[in-house]
Order: structure tokens, then C-alpha cells, then sequence
């Protein structure tokens, strides 16, 4: 099943990279000078966007990360942050690619954004989005003697990033459907779910509560961690925060453990201030990252490419 979608998938992106490589050779046919006139053209740009970025949920970690780079980018003088959530941003984005407008979303990896739309990350010179982002697992302080069954299997959890990202798709095209997902994906790869609970026993219903963040991949990995536990004999309860939530949660022992923390860029902060009152069991997902995003079609690669308002 995952390897017809992606087969279909690659079909659509080279239909995407034909039109895109037709888009390109008329536009320099048109503007066959670049230097100002792309200056130009970008200034109308950041005018045309009212200099806002489309942003996510207030709460995400990626909003303050968002405002830093607004701060540190001379670029981005005056702009501002319009926040909402992921869906609405999504809804923005695939209205802004339809009508060919210029939009700056706050963007992140793994997410079907990227398989959905021809979108491409600005540069980002200083660096304030970081480079690779590591998904962690952590976990209150006292459960691996508490529950040394349900720690194992939590410290061995562990995704490679395509598996991840054709789940995402999955759950795209199922509705997000993230229970059937996870299942489904369960169900394939028992080999790597016995991997993950090799030697460890089995438990009678003792209960177990996972935080989690509301962005899709968090979703998939803390319900395959769910059902594993429940194989497991655990009765698992998920309960769905926000980043400082998932860290208080955890750090005053209410929660049990959480697959969401995005580190280091994106939940660094949190991380710092409730550091030593929780356990940190690596990563789960390597190689995600965290940036801002404009549509293929625009003409500028860089945050340093955006013009400040005044
Ligand atoms: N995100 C996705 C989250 C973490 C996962 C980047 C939108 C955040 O900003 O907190």
C-alpha cells in the first residue's frame, strides 16, 4: 500500500517539476536583468504579504522561535506573526499556492506540507531555527524503577524519518485517522515491534499516561507507542498539551512520559527551565527541522531576501 502511494507521489512531483522548470524558463524570458528588478519585486513581495508571517498555534514552540527570528532579522523589521493553528495555516497555504500568491508560512519536517505542496525553506543565515531537529522521548523521574517494563520499550522506541513521513501521508489521505494509522503501521511492522518489547514481560492492566503535542507526527508516535504498550498488558491513557504543558506534566510526575519534545531549537527553552525534573531517553526521530516556507514560485531563497517595513 505505502509503496503505490509513493509511486503516485513520485508521478506528481515530476509533473510538478516539469511545470515548475516551464515556469522558470518564461520568467527569464520576461525579466532577463535580475539585480534590481528582483529587488524590486521582492520588496513588493514582503508590501504584498503586509509583512506577516503565517504562523501556528500560539502555544508551539515554533511561535516564539518565529518572533526571535522576527527580532534577530533585520530583514523582518516590523513584520509580525499572525498565529492560529496548523490547520488554518495549511488552509492559508493551499489557498495562497491556488491563486499563485506570495505567502511565508512557519514550516516543519516531517509534515505532508512538503509532499503536498511545492514548497521550499528560506535560508536562514543566523541560524535561529537551528539545523536538525531530534523528536526526544522523556519521561518522569521514577518510572524506570516504577515501571521498568513500559521505560524499556519507551527508551527503545525510535522511527527513521521516511518511515515517518510515508505515515504522514497515510493519515493525510486517511482523514487523519491517526488511531487507523498507527494500527495499520503496527500491524506491518511487528518485526520492529518486537524489537522494540524483546525480553520484556508482560504487565496486567497497570495504567500509563502519555502527554502529547497536537502536530501530526507526535500524534502517529505516541499512538504506536500506545498500542504497543496496550499489547504489552498497559492500559494507556493519551492526553493531548501544549509544549509547556508536556513539560510541566511531565516534570511534576501528573504525566508519565511524552514522545513530542522537539529539541534543540524548538523546545529548548522549555527544556532548560524544568531541566533535572524529568528524564531525557533520546531521541526518537532524528533529522526533522523547523523553518519558514514560501511557495516554489517565489522568487527569493533566503530570510535575508525579505525586505523590512518602514
Ligand atoms: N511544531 C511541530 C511544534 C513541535 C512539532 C514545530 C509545530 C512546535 O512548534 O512546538
Amino acid at each position: 500500500m505505502f509503496n503505490s502511494n509513493w509511486k503516485k507521489l513520485g508521478i506528481v512531483s515530476i509533473l510538478a517539476l516539469s511545470l515548475l522548470v516551464a515556469g522558470c524558463g518564461q520568467a527569464e524570458q520576461e525579466d532577463p536583468d535580475g539585480g534590481d528588478e528582483q529587488k524590486e519585486t521582492t520588496a513588493n513581495v514582503s508590501e504584498e504579504l503586509e509583512y506577516t508571517i503565517t504562523g501556528i498555534e500560539p502555544g508551539a514552540g515554533q511561535t516564539e522561535t518565529n518572533e526571535k527570528a522576527i527580532d534577530e532579522y533585520e530583514s523582518l523589521a516590523g513584520w509580525e506573526q499572525e498565529t492560529s493553528s496548523a490547520a488554518a495555516m495549511l488552509t492559508e497555504l493551499g489557498n495562497a499556492i491556488e491563486k499563485e500568491e506570495p505567502i511565508v508560512v512557519a514550516a516543519w519536517s516531517p509534515h505532508f506540507m512538503f509532499a503536498k505542496h511545492d514548497i521550499k525553506y528560506l535560508e536562514d543565515p543566523k541560524g535561529v531555527f537551528g539545523e536538525e531537529e531530534q523528536i526526544t522521548t522523556i519521561a518522569r523521574k521514577g518510572l524506570k524503577d516504577a515501571m521498568p517494563n513500559a521505560y524499556t520499550i519507551l527508551d527503545r522506541i525510535h522511527f527513521d524519518l521516511p518511515v515517518l513521513e510515508e505515515a504522514l501521508l497515510q493519515a493525510q489521505q486517511n482523514n487523519f485517522d491517526f488511531e487507523k494509522v498507527s494500527q495499520e503501521w503496527v500491524d506491518d511492522n511487528q518485526e520492529t515491534v518486537a524489537e522494540w518489547t524483546e525480553g520484556v514481560e508482560t504487565v496486567d492492566g497497570t495504567s500509563i499516561d502519555l502527554v502529547l503535542t497536537p502536530w501530526d507526527a507526535e500524534k502517529f508516535t505516541t499512538n504506536v507507542a500506545k498500542i504497543v504498550l496496550q499489547q504489552q498488558g498497559f492500559d494507556v491513557t493519551l492526553t493531548p498539551v501544549d509544549p509547556a504543558v508536556m513539560f510541566e506534566a511531565v516534570a511534576t510526575g501528573d504525566s508519565d512520559a511524552s514522545l513530542s519534545p522537539w529539541m534543540p531549537a524548538t523546545h529548548g527553552k522549555l527544556y532548560e527551565e524544568y531541566e533535572g525534573q524529568f528524564e531525557d531517553l533520546g531521541e526518537n526521530v532524528t533529522g526533522a527541522r523547523i523553518g519558514l516556507a514560501v511557495p516554489t514560485y517565489m522568487d527569493i531563497e533566503s530570510i535575508d531576501d525579505l525586505e523590512p517595513k518602514n
